[in-house]
């Protein structure tokens, strides 16, 4: 239904943590900034509610502000993932999951469901790219993080933007999405050195003028 690269040109993540420098009730700032978000262009949206100041620990909350994620996603016709969460996903019919590697396996996510899921893993070093990219349940990976980043709690290393050239030139063809302190000033160059999108938090989040700010990445994109 989706087609993946073109699916991961400007992929935007959040949860409701994301929006805690917002005074007020930080899910209907998540609801409102995805909906300006999907009016001005970004092409997924990876529902990741996790950490401080998410959801987490009130899961009748947690799951209602993702099935109205899901159906403002479906309106735009931009695929939902849900991330980490297989049990989150099924419940809300989500069009994929993304995992990291100490996360639920892609084999064993397809094994739960008939449904058509999209799967995504997370990759932080080429020995990590080279097993995703060669596993048939893995439909992209999350490459990073690419450069340090405050939006994530338990960070592994910034691989720097050249080790997405680096993937591809070890051959490695798997569908990839850079993420990890991703800005309008490092979006070209990840997409010339092969990354087939951009992953972003905060860009989106923490800016002033959303569809301003995602007018502006999607014009980094071509
Ligand atoms: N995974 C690797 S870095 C990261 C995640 C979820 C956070 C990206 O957030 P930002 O604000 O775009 O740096
Ligand atoms: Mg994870």
């Amino acid at each position: 239904m989706f087609d993946i690269k073109t699916m991961l040109t400007l992929y935007f993540v959040a949860g409701s943590q994301d929006c805690l420098h917002l005074a007020g009730d930080r899910a209907q700032h998540l609801l409102r900034i995805l909906q300006q978000a999907l009016e001005s262009g970004i092409t997924c949206f990876q529902f990741r509610d996790k950490g401080d100041g998410s959801l987490e620990r009130d899961r009748a909350a947690q799951k209602q502000l993702a099935l109205q994620c899901r159906d403002l996603c479906r309106r735009y016709r931009v695929p939902f993932i849900v991330n980490d969460d297989v049990e989150l996903a099924l419940a809300v019919a989500a069009d994929g999951i993304h995992v990291g590697q100490s996360d639920m396996q892609a084999a064993q996510i397809r094994a739960q469901t008939d449904r058509t899921l999209i799967v995504g893993l997370s990759v932080n070093t080429l020995e990590q790219a080279r097993r995703g990219a060669a596993s048939a349940d893995v439909d992209y990976l999350g490459v990073g993080p690419i450069f340090p980043t405050q939006s994530k709690a338990d960070q592994k290393p910034a691989v720097g933007s050249e080790f997405i050239a680096r993937l591809r030139e070890q051959g490695i063809t798997k569908p990839l999405v850079a993420i990890g302190g991703i800005t309008q000033e490092s979006a070209a160059q990840l997409a010339a050195f092969g990354a087939d999108g951009i992953a972003v938090i905060s860009a989106i989040t923490r800016a002033q003028d959303v569809p301003a700010a995602v007018k502006a990445l999607r014009r980094q994109l071509g």
